[in-house]
């Protein structure tokens, strides 16, 4: 069966009001995200190892083969993409209880915990991701991850929330600013509640 692109959980003119356009969520939705899809799909009509797997069994499966690069970049964006539409909300920014409680365990605070996220997206050089995920060890920590990688490849843990940090998730609205972006996020647009529920 055929990969097919998500529908948003809002419309694309439900979080403007938070800081990300109409016009980037139709790009970013519409445009960038199908093309992964397009070309994943494209790969797996033609190669009969990556049919019958999920989309994070194909991640694993090309991960390291040098073969298999542009299968891997694209089925890792859409596995990455289809977890940002949901790490996004209009009502975002308000940290519910218990994922609260874990940041301050782990972080020492919120704040430390913003700015640990900030460096990460921040420090990505080039295009790439940053993420909040559940450490191995059951600790919380920031990561980043380059291009179409995300924690699954890298085996750091089980995903929160991640952000796009490509240029095209914040070029129309925030040009070269991409510390303004990441506090937006941070501050309007994530959602912990959604974070805090993949804690499980
Ligand atoms: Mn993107």
């Amino acid at each position: 069966m055929a990969f097919e692109l998500p529908t948003l959980p809002y419309s694309t003119n439900a979080l403007a009001g938070a800081g990300m356009s109409q016009e980037t969520l139709e790009l970013h939705h519409g445009k960038h995200h199908q093309a992964y899809v397009t070309a994943l799909n494209g790969f797996v009509e033609k190669n009969a190892d990556l049919q019958g797997k999920s989309l994070e069994e194909i991640v694993l499966f090309a991960k390291d083969k040098a073969d298999l690069a542009p299968v891997f970049n694209n089925a890792g964006q859409h596995w990455n993409h289809i977890h940002f539409w949901n790490a996004l909300t209009p009502t975002g920014g308000k940290l519910p209880g218990k994922l609260e409680a874990k940041i301050v365990e782990d972080f020492g605070s919120v704040d430390a915990f913003k700015d640990a996220f900030k460096t990460a997206a921040t420090t990505q050089f080039g295009s790439g991701w940053a993420w909040l995920v559940l450490g191995n060890d059951g600790k919380l920590k920031a990561t980043k991850t380059p291009n179409g990688s995300n924690p699954i490849a890298t085996g750091e843990g089980k995903v929160l929330l991640g952000l796009d940090v490509w240029e095209h998730s914040y070029y129309v609205d925030f040009r070269n600013r991409r510390p303004d972006y990441v506090t937006n996020f941070l501050d309007k647009l994530a959602n912990y509640e959604f974070a805090e529920a993949n804690l499980g």
